[in-house]
C-alpha cells in the first residue's frame, strides 16, 4: 500500500479547539464507552503489529492519579513537578462526505470572552467582548455535505473533554495542595508555568485543568496566568515538519522497511473495505490518506460518543443508509493498527531513535534544562516564573507530544498504546534527605515501566543525573543540521 504521509496524519491530529464545563465528572469509566469492549483483549501477539490490548485500555478517557492511592516518595521532599498532557475528548478531524453525524457536544455558555487588549497607540481597549459560536450550515447551496458540525468545529474540545481535564486538575489539587502541601492553596503567579501548543483544544484543556487545580475562590481577583506558546515554525511539542524537513524524509525511509510494508500489506483488505465505504477515492476530504491513524480518528470519536459508524452513501436518499457499514470490529482493528503506526516509527524501527531526536529532541531539551535549573536553584533567565517559587509546569499538547515522549523513553508495550484523551505524564522531582535529587515518572496514574532490554532507569526513583543524561542523549546538538534544514 501507500507510503509518505503518515507523518502528515500525526501532525493533523494536533489541530483544534472550544468551550465550557458541565457538572458530571467522568469518574466511573463504566459509564464511558470503552472502544474495544467488543474485541479486547486481543489474541496473543503473533506479528509485531498484533499489539496486545489489555481490557482496561480506554481510548475515550485516560486513567489519572488516584488521590487515595497516591504515595509520596519516602524520606524525600517534593521539589518540582512537570506535567505533560494530551487534550481531552474532541470531535474528529478526518471527515466523511454526506455524513449525518451531528456534534452537539460543545456548549458555549462558559466560553472565555475574547477581546482585544489595549494597544500602545490607542487608549483603552480596541475592541468589544465577543463570544465565538460555531453553527453548521444547511442545504444544497452550502458546504453541509462536508461536515454536519452541530455546534462543534472539527477537532474541537467537547464539554466532555473539558470536564475530564477539570477532573484531572482537581485530583492533582487533592494530592499536591491538600495532601502534600506542596502547591499553595490559592493561585500565585510565580508558582505555575503554563505552556501549550497554539491549538484551541490544547489551550482550553489547560484552562480546564487549572480550573480544577485552582477552583473559583482560589484565584485572587484580577490575577491571571500567562499562557506561553511558541511561534508555529518553532513549535517543538509536536513534529515540526515545516522547520525540520528531514522528519518527512526519515519517515519515508522508515516506511520502506520490510516490517512496515508487511504490516500495511497484512491490513490491506480492511483498508480497501473502509476506503470503499467512505468514498475516499471520490472525495479527498480525508487528510490522513496513507495511515491507519486517519481511520482511527474517523471512528473513535464516534465510538466515544455512542454515534453510529459510517455506512455506504446512497445517492437516491442523499444519506449513508446502505450496507456495508463500518462495524465495531473494523473500528477496533483500525484502532489497533493505529497503535502500531506510531509504535514502529517512534520506538521499534532501527531508525526510531533518530526519528525521535527530530520529532521531540528539542522538547526533551526544554524539560531537561528546566529540571536542572530548578534542582540547582538556578534562574530561569527571565523566561519563566521566579525560580525560587516555581513548583509546577504544565505542558498542554497532543497525542503526538505524549507518544513521542513514551517512544523516547522506550516505554513497554502496554504503555505504548495510543495515548487516550487527557493522557498525563507527571515528572516529579524529589529531594532526598541526603540532598540527592531523584525523578519519578507517573503515566496515567501508574509509575511508567519500560521495555525489556531498554531499562535505562527505574522510573519509580531515577537518579536525576541519569534521567537528564538520558534525555540529553536524544537532544540534537545542532538541530538545523540534523533536520537537514540548513
Ligand atoms: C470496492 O468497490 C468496488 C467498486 O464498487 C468493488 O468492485 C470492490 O469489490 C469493492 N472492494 C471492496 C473491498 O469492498
Ligand atoms: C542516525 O543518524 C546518524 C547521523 O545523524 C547516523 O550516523 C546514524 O547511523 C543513524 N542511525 C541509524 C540507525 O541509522
Ligand atoms: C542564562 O543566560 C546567560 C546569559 O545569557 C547564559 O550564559 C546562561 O547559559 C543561561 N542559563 C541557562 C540555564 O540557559
Ligand atoms: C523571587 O522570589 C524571592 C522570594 O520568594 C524574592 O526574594 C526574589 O526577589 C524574587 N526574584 C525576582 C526576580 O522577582
Ligand atoms: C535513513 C537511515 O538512516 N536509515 C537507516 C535505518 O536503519 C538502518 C539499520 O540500522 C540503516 O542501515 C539505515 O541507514
Amino acid at each position: 500500500m501507500k507510503s509518505g504521509s503518515i507523518a502528515v496524519s500525526l501532525f493533523l491530529l494536533a489541530a483544534g479547539l472550544s468551550s465550557a464545563s458541565p457538572a458530571n465528572a467522568p469518574q466511573s469509566s463504566a459509564s464511558q464507552s470503552t472502544p474495544s469492549q467488543s474485541s479486547w483483549p486481543s489474541p496473543p501477539p503473533g506479528k509485531p503489529w498484533e499489539v496486545f490490548v489489555p481490557k482496561e485500555y480506554n481510548y475515550c478517557l485516560a486513567a489519572a492519579p488516584e488521590p487515595k492511592k497516591y504515595k509520596p516518595v519516602q524520606d524525600a521532599e517534593l521539589s518540582f513537578v512537570q506535567l505533560i498532557v494530551r487534550h481531552g475528548d474532541r470531535t474528529n478531524l478526518n471527515l466523511i462526505p454526506h455524513d449525518d453525524t451531528v456534534w452537539d457536544a460543545c456548549s458555549h455558555d462558559l466560553d472565555t470572552n475574547v477581546y482585544t487588549e489595549p494597544t500602545k497607540p490607542f487608549p483603552g481597549k480596541t475592541g468589544v467582548k465577543v463570544q465565538q459560536r460555531i453553527f453548521a450550515p444547511h442545504g444544497p447551496k452550502s458546504f453541509a455535505f462536508v461536515y454536519k458540525g452541530g455546534n462543534c468545529e472539527s477537532g474541537q474540545l467537547t464539554d466532555k473533554g473539558k470536564e475530564m481535564h477539570r477532573d484531572l486538575g482537581s485530583r492533582l489539587r487533592n494530592i499536591y495542595v491538600d495532601e502534600l502541601n506542596f502547591l499553595p492553596k490559592d493561585f500565585t503567579v510565580n508558582s505555575i508555568y503554563l505552556r501549550s501548543t497554539s491549538t484551541w483544544r490544547t489551550k482550553q484543556s489547560a484552562q480546564s485543568l487549572l480550573g480544577g487545580l485552582y477552583p473559583e475562590g482560589h484565584w485572587p481577583s484580577h490575577s491571571y496566568i500567562q499562557l506561553h506558546t511558541l511561534p508555529d515554525l518553532e513549535e517543538n511539542m509536536k513534529p515540526n515538519r515545516k522547520s525540520c524537513l528531514y522528519v518527512n524524509g526519515l519517515r519515508s525511509e522508515i516506511e520502506k522497511e520490510k516490517t512496515w510494508t508487511d504490516f500495511l500489506a497484512s491490513q490491506d483488505a480492511l483498508w480497501k473495505k473502509l476506503y470503499n465505504i467512505t468514498d475516499l477515492g471520490v472525495y479527498p476530504l480525508f487528510p490522513d490518506t496513507d495511515s491507519w491513524i486517519g481511520w482511527m480518528d474517523m471512528f473513535e470519536p464516534r465510538v466515544c460518543h455512542n454515534k453510529p459508524l459510517p455506512c455506504t452513501y446512497n445517492p437516491e436518499t442523499n444519506k449513508r443508509d446502505l450496507q456495508p457499514c463500518v462495524t465495531r470490529e473494523d473500528a477496533d482493528i483500525a484502532l489497533r493498527n493505529s497503535f502500531y503506526s506510531y509504535i514502529y516509527p517512534k520506538r521499534d524501527s532501527p531508525n526510531a531513535t533518530n526519528y525521535t531526536r527530530l520529532v521531540t529532541g528539542s522538547f526533551l531539551n526544554d524539560l531537561s534544562v528546566e529540571l536542572k535549573e530548578i534542582s540547582s536553584g538556578g534562574s530561569n533567565n527571565g523566561t519563566k516564573c521566579n525560580a525560587s517559587q516555581h513548583r509546577f509546569s504544565l505542558y498542554s499538547g497532543h497525542d503526538d507530544t505524549v507518544s513521542s515522549l513514551l517512544g523516547a523513553f522506550k516505554a513497554d508495550d502496554k504503555n505504548m498504546l495510543w495515548p487516550p484523551y487527557r493522557s498525563n505524564i507527571l515528572v516529579e522531582l524529589w529531594k532526598k534527605k541526603n540532598g540527592k535529587h531523584i525523578i519519578r515518572v507517573i503515566y496515567n496514574g501508574k509509575v511508567l515501566t519500560l521495555q525489556p532490554g531498554h531499562q535505562w532507569c527505574n522510573l519509580e526513583g531515577c537518579d536525576l543525573e541519569t534521567f537528564t543524561n538520558y534525555l540529553d542523549s536524544l537532544v540534537p546538538q545542532d538541530l538545523a543540521k540534523e533536520c537537514r534544514s540548513m
